[in-house]
C-alpha cells in the first residue's frame, strides 16, 4: 500500500494592513489589544495612510511572497508543500487561517513571522496568537515556529547588495563618504527590563552585514515610537540624523532592515518623515529597496523552511 503524506504547511506571519480608511480606527484598536484609541489618534494614523494612497501594498506583497514561496516548493517537491498567510492585526488573522490549514488536512506546519529579530513583544506576540488559535484545533496542528532569523547567510547577503544599490543612487562626490544607518522598529524601553534580546540581536545583525561590506561606517538607530506615553528605545532616526548633521555627515543610506516589506513605517516613517528632516539638514538620503517578494528574498524563505524542516527531525 502506498502511503501519501500529507503536505506539510509553511504559515507566512505578517503584521496586517487596513484595507480602507474605514478599517483604521478597528485596525488602530487591534493594535492596542482591544483599547480603542482617541479620535484625534484615530485621525492622524488615517491621515498618514491618505498621504501614502490610501492602503499600504503590505498585504498584496505578503501574499505575492507566499505564491512565490508555493511555487519554488513545488517545483522541488510537488504537493509537498502547502503555504498559507495570516496576520497578527488584520484579516485575514492569524485565528482565521489556522482553521483553513487543519481543515485541509495539513498536520505538520512551519510557522514563520516576516521579521527577522526577536523580541517577546514582537515575534513573542505572533507567536501567542497562533498558541492560541491552535489551541482551539482539535487536535492542534504540529507547529514549528522560528523564532529569529536575522543571522541567516542569505538575508544578510541581500541586505548587504541592498545597502551597495542605495549607494550607488546617491550623487557620485557622496558616495564614498556616506553613512550606513541601519534602523528597527522602537519598542518600549521596559523590554530591557526582561533582558529582551531584540537590541542585541539589532545590533549583532547590522555589524554582521556591515561585516561583509568592510563597512566601518555604520550607526543604529530606531524609528517609528509609538506615542504611549512611556520612554520608548532610541535614539529615534529624525533626533539622529540632527546628531549626524552635527557631526558632518552629509550623506547618509537608509536601512530599515527590521521590516522586509514596503509599508506605512517605510513609506511613511522613512521616505517621507526621514526624507524630509534629512533635506530639511541638506543631507542626502537613499533607502535600501526593501526585501518584499523578490526573488533572493524567496531564496531565503526557501532555505529557512528547509533548516526548520531538518532541525526538527
Ligand atoms: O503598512 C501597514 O499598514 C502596517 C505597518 C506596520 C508594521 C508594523 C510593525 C511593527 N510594529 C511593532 C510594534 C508596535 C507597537 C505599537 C505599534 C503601533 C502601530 C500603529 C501602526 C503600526 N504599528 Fe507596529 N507596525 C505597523 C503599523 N507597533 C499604524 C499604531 C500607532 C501609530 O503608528 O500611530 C504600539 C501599540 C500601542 O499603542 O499600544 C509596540 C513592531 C513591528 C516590527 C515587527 C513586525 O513587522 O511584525 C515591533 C509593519
Amino acid at each position: 500500500m502506498t502511503h501519501i503524506s500529507p503536505p506539510v504547511g509553511v504559515f507566512l506571519l505578517a503584521y496586517g494592513t487596513p484595507e480602507s480608511l474605514d478599517d483604521v480606527e478597528p485596525y488602530f484598536t487591534h493594535i492596542r489589544g482591544g483599547r480603542k484609541p482617541s479620535p484625534e489618534a484615530v485621525a492622524n494614523l488615517r491621515e498618514r495612510y491618505r498621504l501614502v494612497g490610501g492602503r499600504t501594498p503590505l498585504k498584496d506583497l505578503t501574499f505575492a511572497t507566499a505564491d512565490k514561496l508555493q511555487a519554488r516548493l513545488d517545483a522541488e517537491a510537488p504537493g509537498r508543500y502547502r503555504v498559507y498567510v495570516g496576520m497578527k492585526h488584520w484579516h485575514p488573522f492569524i485565528a482565521e487561517t489556522m482553521p483553513r490549514i487543519a481543515a485541509d488536512g495539513v498536520r505538520d506546519v512551519v510557522a514563520l513571522a516576516l521579521a527577522p529579530h526577536y523580541s517577546r513583544m514582537s515575534i513573542g506576540g505572533y507567536r501567542r496568537y497562533v498558541d492560541e488559535a491552535n489551541a482551539t484545533l482539535e487536535p492542534p496542528l504540529q507547529i514549528t515556529f522560528i523564532e529569529r532569523w536575522h543571522d541567516h547567510p542569505g538575508f544578510r547577503r541581500l541586505i548587504a547588495d541592498r545597502i551597495v544599490a542605495a549607494r550607488a543612487e546617491l550623487p557620485p562626490a557622496l558616495r564614498d563618504q556616506a553613512l550606513t544607518l541601519f534602523s528597527a522598529h522602537s519598542l518600549p524601553e521596559r523590554i530591557l527590563s526582561w533582558n529582551d534580546p531584540y537590541p542585541d540581536e539589532l545590533r549583532e545583525s547590522a555589524a554582521g552585514i556591515a561585516g561583509l561590506l568592510g563597512l566601518t561606517d555604520w550607526r543604529l538607530c530606531y524609528q517609528s515610537a509609538g506615542m504611549t506615553g512611556e520612554p520608548w528605545l532610541g535614539p529615534d532616526i529624525l533626533d539622529y540624523l540632527e546628531e549626524l548633521h552635527g557631526e558632518g555627515v552629509r550623506a547618509v543610506v537608509s536601512a530599515p532592515f527590521g521590516f522586509v516589506a514596503e509599508h506605512l513605517e517605510v513609506l511613511w516613517d522613512i521616505d517621507r518623515e526621514a526624507q524630509d528632516k534629512a533635506a530639511e539638514l541638506g543631507m542626502e538620503l537613499r533607502r535600501i529597496r526593501m526585501p518584499n517578494a523578490d526573488d533572493e528574498f524567496v531564496d531565503v524563505l526557501v532555505s529557512l523552511v528547509r533548516d526548520a524542516l531538518r532541525q526538527r527531525v
